[in-house]
């Protein structure tokens, strides 16, 4: 069931059911974003642009071991698969009608399909697809896959042997994605999906079977009560994801992402036009669809590029390699399993061996955590709020990304008309903070995405001359242009059972839990893998000596440990920031299992079942 006692936290979506209005929200877009096609939503898989967020889920692997009667198999659930406009279509109506009633209802449900497949997967099809890699896939990681990539990511010694799922190398792997509103729902579309699997279908009058065999299974769950779009450590996470250009039809109102920041839309452009829109939510920068979905255009990187206005250039058409590819997107999956009950005695450790005091919320393990993170539980950025949770700060989704750590970030002001249009004036300013004092260098959200950092010493990406990892770059500039260009589309669920732990009362009880990771993208080289390697696993990034990431840094090192170090900074008791150096022998998060995907157009989905 929903939860049906849960605010509705968001800003109001638009009605999909009447017509598009004319106000600031829907109307502030490029020329270039006019003159390029709209998305082709009827064609792209729902959950890589509309995005499934539902509470249940299940991921069902599937190896190929017959390619003919696979194709057959396909092709029967073709129609079960769920597209972007309908998931759009639908998250619009859920959304209203929560917005209307103030919470959750059971007013509308729906349960989503989505299939994607391994590069062997895909090379398991070519007898049958005759031509299929013809042209070769430009993403080595890609071609690769996970399993192969695994020691590239920091994994500890022996992965991925042993991995629940994606270890062997070569495994022709497909993921089959089912999500739904509720657990009912689910379990029915599973079993239809199990059934047709195991009993094959029939073809002529004979029965054949599926093709394929479920090498394992996976559920995953939106946690229960006070820990609803959480995960299991505790923190609120799905706050910030990048902003998509781009329009679902041809109408210009029709904006994929709405443009809810006023104080990034409405200021005239140097020639007078009207403002350029560089956001979607407060702090959500806008990126070129290319950047996620391939056939389209990608973000420009040039140092110096406009990206965010007021005439921002798009870079390239994204291009995977086979033309086929058009409207799919690389689909990264990890399990992650969390060692909650260390981490948060990792927390306590620190708070009690550094004298943390917390005189506010008396929690101080909690104050140790919102450092490692950059963000409260409650998932307020300690930029806004470094003193204590802000609960309200952290549901309000107008505010809770609205900061930058270069330059300090105005408050918005309450907008005159538009309801879709964003105003943060309740919450504390943020500042900024250049020098990492207030959110550490080190932070998991500073790690993975550094927003408009850039390097406080000169020469180089942060990194000590020599000590830049393999195939990072040693001599570049980071500069926001080409941060933008290693953004990641999350839509990463749960898995297992809530934990009895706290950062104040920690329990360590050895229960497989954690995150199923899931991003999409458009080259997991530079994306997904690029901020793994380069900046969460760099201790040099982006300041020498900053350590690696302590969420999901990970190091093997020369002597065979797996000693982790970064250097942290925890207020004192008079509030002043104190550099604290930390160092642990754990890993609170253990990638257990994962694949390299790629999800195809619904027409690539015909071509591959033999349709056309
Ligand atoms: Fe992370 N966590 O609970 O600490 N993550 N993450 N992540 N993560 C984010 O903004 C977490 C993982 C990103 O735009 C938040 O949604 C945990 C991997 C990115 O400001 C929290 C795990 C990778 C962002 C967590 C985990 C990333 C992000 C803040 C593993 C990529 C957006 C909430 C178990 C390689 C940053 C939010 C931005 C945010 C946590 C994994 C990347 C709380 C526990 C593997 C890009």
């Amino acid at each position: 069931m929903p939860n049906l006692t849960a605010p509705a936290r968001e800003t109001p979506a638009p009605e999909p059911l009447v017509g598009l209005p004319n106000i600031p929200s829907h109307t502030a877009i490029l020329p270039d974003e006019v003159a390029s096609q709209p998305l082709e939503v009827d064609e792209i898989q729902g959950n890589i642009l509309g995005g499934f967020n539902k509470d249940f889920q299940t991921f069902l692997f599937l190896e190929i071991t017959d390619a003919t009667n696979f194709q057959q198999w396909l092709a029967s659930q073709l129609p079960y698969v769920a597209t972007t406009a309908e998931v759009i279509a639908f998250n619009r109506l859920f959304k209203s009608i929560r917005h209307r009633r103030g919470h959750e209802s059971i007013a509308v449900r729906s349960t989503w399909m989505n299939i994607a497949f391994t590069f062997q997967a895909l090379s398991a099809l070519e007898d049958v697809v005759p031509g299929l890699l013809d042209t070769d896939f430009k993403d080595q990681a890609f071609v690769e896959g996970l399993a192969e990539r695994s020691h590239r990511l920091g994994d500890a010694p022996g992965s991925p042997d042993g991995w629940f799922v994606g270890g062997e190398r070569a495994q022709p792997l497909v993921i089959v994605q089912i999500a739904s509103d509720t657990r009912e729902d689910l379990a029915t579309e599973v079993n239809r999906i199990e059934d047709s699997i195991y009993a094959g279908h029939v073809a002529d009058g004979k029965c054949l079977g599926s093709g394929a065999r479920i090498t394992f299974k996976q559920n995953g769950a939106n946690l229960p009560g006070n820990l609803s779009g959480h995960e299991h450590f505790g923190f609120l996470d799905g706050i910030s994801q990048p902003g998509i250009r781009g329009l679902l039809s041809s109408d210009p109102r029709d904006v994929l992402t709405l443009r809810q920041n006023p104080a990034k839309r409405d200021q005239p452009s140097q020639n007078g036009q009207p403002g350029t829109p560089a956001q979607g939510k407060p702090g959500q920068d806008l990126l070129w669809s290319g950047e996620f979905v391939f056939g389209y255009p990608k973000q420009n990187s040039q140092p110096n590029a406009d990206w965010d206005g007021p005439n921002p250039i798009p870079g390239p058409i994204a291009e995977a390699g086979p033309t086929w590819a058009k409207n799919g997107s690389f689909l990264v999956f990890r399990r992650l399993r969390q060692d909650v009950g260390g981490f948060h005695a990792f927390l306590k450790t620190t708070a009690t061996n550094n004298n943390v005091l917390n005189p506010t919320t008396g929690s101080a393990p909690a104050l140790v955590g919102s450092r490692l993170v950059g963000r409260w539980a409650s998932g307020a950025p300690v930029l806004r709020e470094p003193d204590q949770d802000n609960s309200t700060l952290g549901n309000d989704d107008c505010a809770n990304n609205n900061f930058e750590f270069g330059g300090a970030t105005a408050n918005i002001p309450a907008p005159p008309s538009d309801p879709f249009s964003c105003t943060d004036e309740f919450a504390p300013p943020s500042p900024g903070d250049t020098a990492g004092q207030v959110c550490p260098f080190s932070a998991h959200i500073r790690k993975v995405y550094p927003r408009d950092d850039t390097p406080l010493q000169t020469g180089g990406y942060g990194a000590v001359a020599g000590a830049t990892p393999p195939g990072c770059p040693a001599n570049a500039t980071l500069n926001e242009p080409d941060t933008q260009t290693h953004r990641l589309l999350r839509r990463g669920i749960p898995y297992g059972d809530i934990s009895a732990s706290t950062p104040t009362s920690p329990v360590d009880d050895n229960v497989d839990r954690g995150l199923l990771f899931f991003a999409y993208q458009t080259s997991i080289e530079r994306q997904f893998e690029f901020v793994t390697r380069c900046w969460a696993n760099n201790p040099d990034f982006k300041e020498p000596g900053a350590g690696v990431d302590p969420i999901i840094g990970q190091v093997n090192n020369a002597d065979g440990t797996r000693t982790r170090h970064f250097q942290t900074v925890i207020p004192d008791a008079n509030g002043t920031p104190q550099s604290v150096a930390l160092t642990t022998e754990k890993d609170w998060v253990l990638p257990t299992g994962g694949g390299y995907f790629f999800s195809p157009s619904l027409s690539a989905l015909r071509m591959l079942s033999g349709q056309v």
